[in-house]
């Protein structure tokens, strides 16, 4: 069995027919050398820890965009006292896009600080804490009535560039509120960055907190780091922490020992 988290794709040549193979961290995009080997199973970890780890940046970024905190900066550093209006959080609408494990944890979060939450996602949701919509068509009128879009989706063939400027621009379109912020803790790949930062500088988006990027490390030459509206953290939203992974997969391998159902089973097909 495998136990890999970004692995050198030669490993993967040196052992080629292992009995699984587990991501060490949520995403499984670094497993795409196995695509096209569907008769090994491979499982990717759903951890409660990572996903509190999740749920705080996500909350924290909302809270940092929402309460205005980049403009206080800016006074605290020229020594102004001018208190902005502030809308209420009951008066925002966030917009979850792949609301999975960590983005149905992130939106009841949200939810329970007053915010309006939605979501987005593949397959229609039987039952969630908050309204969720399924499925290409449906990304329209979901974005229709999101001022705050938090990514969290992963990378997938379909996911890949999806975030561009026609999703900016078709932000809040339902109820214009004139501020829309944008999080992505996903993954880069799945936006377009060249029309995020067009986005940005226009102010179609009036700021954003960036975990994630393509590529990783952003290069020193890139105009994100500059911008006065982006605050941004190096893939850090949520780390894998071995304390409570290892004796999770652990008890996966046994599971699977004694031929037992095992959760986080990814279909590397459909990417996740
Ligand atoms: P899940 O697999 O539980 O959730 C993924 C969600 O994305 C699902 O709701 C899924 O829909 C949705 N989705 C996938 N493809 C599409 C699509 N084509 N159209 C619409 N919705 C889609 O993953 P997690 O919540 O555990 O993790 C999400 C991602 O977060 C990871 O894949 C990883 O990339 C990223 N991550 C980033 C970290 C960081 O530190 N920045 C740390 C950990 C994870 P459906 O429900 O229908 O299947
Ligand atoms: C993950 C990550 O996918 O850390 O777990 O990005």
């Amino acid at each position: 069995m495998i136990c890999a988290w970004k692995a050198d794709p030669a490993l993967y040549s040196a052992y080629p027919d292992p009995r699984a193979v587990f991501s060490l961290g949520a995403g499984v995009d670094h497993l795409q050398p196995l695509k096209h080997r569907r008769d090994i199973p491979v499982f990717r970890v759903i951890d409660p820890d990572l996903t509190m780890r999740m749920v705080e940046y996500v909350a924290f970024a909302v809270l940092y965009l929402h309460r205005q905190i980049p403009l206080y900066l800016r006074h605290q550093k020229a020594r102004i006292w001018n208190p902005p209006d502030q809308r209420a959080a009951s008066h925002v609408r966030i917009g979850i896009l792949g609301a999975g494990v960590m983005g149905e944890a992130c939106g009841a979060a949200l939810q329970s600080i007053g915010f309006q939450v939605s979501g987005w996602v593949r397959t229609p949701r039987a039952e969630s804490a908050f309204p969720v919509r399924s499925g290409r068509d449906a990304l329209p009128a979901f974005l229709a009535n999101v001022d705050v879009l938090v990514n969290l989706l992963p990378r997938t063939d379909e996911t890949t560039g999806l975030v561009n400027s026609a999703v900016f621009a078709a932000l809040g379109a339902q109820r214009p509120s004139g501020v829309k912020f944008f999080v992505n803790a996903g993954r880069g790949e799945t936006v377009v960055q060249a029309d995020l930062i067009a986005a940005l500088r226009s102010r179609t988006l009036a700021g954003a907190v960036l975990d994630v990027f393509t590529p990783e490390p952003l290069p020193t030459d890139s105009p994100l780091w500059a911008m006065d509206n982006v605050l941004i953290t190096p893939h850090v939203a949520a780390d894998s922490n071995p304390a409570t992974i290892i004796p999770q997969v652990i008890r996966d391998i046994e599971r699977l020992e004694r031929g037992e159902r095992v959760s986080g089973t990814v279909d590397l097909m459909r990417g996740y």
